[in-house]
């Protein structure tokens, strides 16, 4: 690991590095845990950024401070006590840019926040607690002050672009698996219409934009040990977008029984106490702001962003896994039919999702 010590010390570090090992499970960067040998001085989360996803590296680390500095102040308005561990912190190059460059890779610190967990999937009343958060995350970004953020992967939820870049790999070919998907192409591409509803109503002027996390899958919430949300991370992919989004890709996720490429389809399906619990706390904080439409349409959102993964994984299945991290050579296409298995269980739940929130 010397070589990852050493691009730490690139960066404004208080106390004396002693570790540094690779941690957190996400398909895009690599992350690190750097640890300093005292308690009294913190630990820190050293990631290369894959530079091919986000080109514009002086974009997305801008943003990363809009962000947490936007979150910062709107948690000090509300009389936070434990704002550190509540946002994330960016630590500049010791030249004081937001990121490092060694001639080939680019890197960048935040803090690493203290006694906190992470999951893979949702109980009841975590799900509660997140719904909470995602609410009042999603009302911070409302008011005058907001900061204007530019978009790190344009398009990157819209699901006409998404079903347009499945089109080109399907016609591409590229490394000659189309033959063997075939039937999953065709029942994917069965549901195009359905699914990009959501930007036919935001032409039309009926469903809002607002800033959005983009990537809100389970695993990306620091919680405390008793299961209080502490932290949203994972923020490059900030941006205005649908607030279904950030509903539907945490159902994805912490609302599956199953992993996100689960093998055994057996387990895979939708947890309706964490929908349900997950709702709750949602509207709860969002409710002021959601309009009818928008809250209409969360179980609109689960399906959306579960048929968007499993194209998203399909068209890089197609396309010779050049996007997200695999462990093995068919890993994309597991994916891609445990995803469908799960949207395959939220249809079979539509009316009892819609009767819940018409409930509340
Ligand atoms: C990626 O970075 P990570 O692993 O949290 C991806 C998400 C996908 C997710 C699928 C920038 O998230 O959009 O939903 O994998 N992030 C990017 O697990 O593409
Ligand atoms: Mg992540």
């Amino acid at each position: 690991m010397a070589n990852i010590i050493e691009i730490a010390s690139k960066f404004d570090l208080t106390g004396n590095v002693v570790d540094a090992k690779p941690c957190g499970s996400g398909l895009i960067n690599d992350t690190y845990l750097i640890t300093t040998e005292s308690d009294e001085t913190p630990n820190y989360i050293l990631q290369r950024i894959n530079h091919s996803i986000f080109t514009d590296v002086d974009l997305l680390q801008e943003n990363m401070l809009k962000i947490t500095n936007h979150i910062r102040k709107r948690l000090k308005e509300a009389g936070a006590s434990d704002i550190d561990r509540r946002t994330l912190t960016v630590i500049p190059a010791k030249d004081g840019k937001l990121y490092y460059f060694d001639g080939e890779s680019y890197w960048r610190v935040t803090i690493a926040i203290r006694d906190c967990v992470t999951h893979e999937q949702g109980t009841p009343e975590m799900a509660y607690r997140t719904g909470r958060a995602f609410g009042e995350f999603h009302a911070y970004f409302i008011g005058d002050d907001v900061p204007v953020l530019g978009e790190t992967i344009p398009d990157f939820h819209n699901m006409s672009a998404r079903l347009r870049q499945l089109d080109e790999a399907i016609k591409a070919d590229k490394v000659g698996r189309l033959a063997k998907v075939q039937p999953l192409v065709d029942k994917m591409l069965a549901r195009a219409e359905e699914m990009t509803a959501a930007e036919r109503l935001y032409a039309e002027g009926k469903l809002p934009k607002r800033i959005s996390h983009c990537d809100t899958k389970v695993n990306n919430i620091l919680f405390d040990k008793d299961d209080n949300v502490l932290c949203v991370i994972d923020l490059d992919t900030t941006m205005p977008g649908f607030v279904l989004s950030d509903f539907g890709d945490f159902m994805r996720t912490a609302g599956n029984t199953g992993a996100e490429d689960d093998p055994d389809l057996s387990r895979v399906g939708v947890n309706m106490e964490v929908f349900r619990a997950f709702t709750k706390g949602y509207i709860e904080t969002a409710a002021p702001m959601l309009t009818d439409i928008e809250k209409k349409m969360l179980p609109f959102g689960a399906k959306l962003l579960t048929y968007m993964t499993a194209v998203r994984f399909l068209t890089d299945y197609l396309k010779g896994d050049v996007y997200f991290k695999i462990q093995h050579p068919e890993h994309n296409l597991q994916r891609t039919i445990a995803q469908l298995e799960l949207l395959k269980s939220f249809d079979e739940h539509t009316e009892e999702m819609d009767a819940y929130i018409a409930s509340l």
